[in-house]
């Protein structure tokens, strides 16, 4: 296993319902190790490039301008299949798909105000943590025994 890590922000909505702190507590308890954090208005260049793919989509400039609405709180998780693992933890992108005990199922009742951003694949993250984070800003600490360092 080679200390797996996936980009976690939550959104300008998070911010404002003051979800910060469940969302920290969802992904401590389920055993995921914290290494990066920090809070931040989005410059758009980089909301350019974080959603990049999404370019040509209809929705694309109320993404943008949703994302600048405020500041966002982004995350590096690290620990056993993160990546996927907090896909599942996230929920749907449609809020209305969203199943219960989801972040997005919990808390969100529409996909274009939905809470919480986590990166999609392996790759996907590599490339969103090195936009949003200078690699001086990740901080590795040693895990003192938890479960989940064992994997
Ligand atoms: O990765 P995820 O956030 O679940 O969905 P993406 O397909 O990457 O879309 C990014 C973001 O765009 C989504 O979280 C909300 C917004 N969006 C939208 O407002 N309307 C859509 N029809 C699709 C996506
Ligand atoms: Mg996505």
């Amino acid at each position: 296993w080679t200390r797996e890590r996936t980009l976690v922000a939550v959104k300008p909505d998070g911010v404002q319902r003051r979800l910060v702190g469940d969302v920290i507590q969802r992904f401590e308890r389920r055993g995921f190790k914290l290494v990066g954090m920090k809070m931040l208005q989005a410059p758009e260049s980089v909301l350019a490039e974080h959603y990049q793919d999404l370019k040509r989509k209809p929705f694309y400039p109320a993404l943008i301008s949703y994302m600048s609405s405020g500041p966002v709180v982004a995350m590096v998780w690290e620990g056993y299949n993160v990546v996927r693992a907090s896909r599942a933890m996230i929920g749907h992108t449609d809020s209305a798909e969203a199943a219960p005990g989801t972040i997005r199922g919990d808390f969100s009742i529409h996909i274009s105000r939905n809470i919480i951003h986590a990166s999609d694949s392996i790759e996907g993250a590599q490339r969103e943590i090195q936009l949003w984070f200078q690699s001086s800003e990740l901080v590795n600490w040693a895990d003192g025994g938890h479960p989940s360092s064992v994997y």
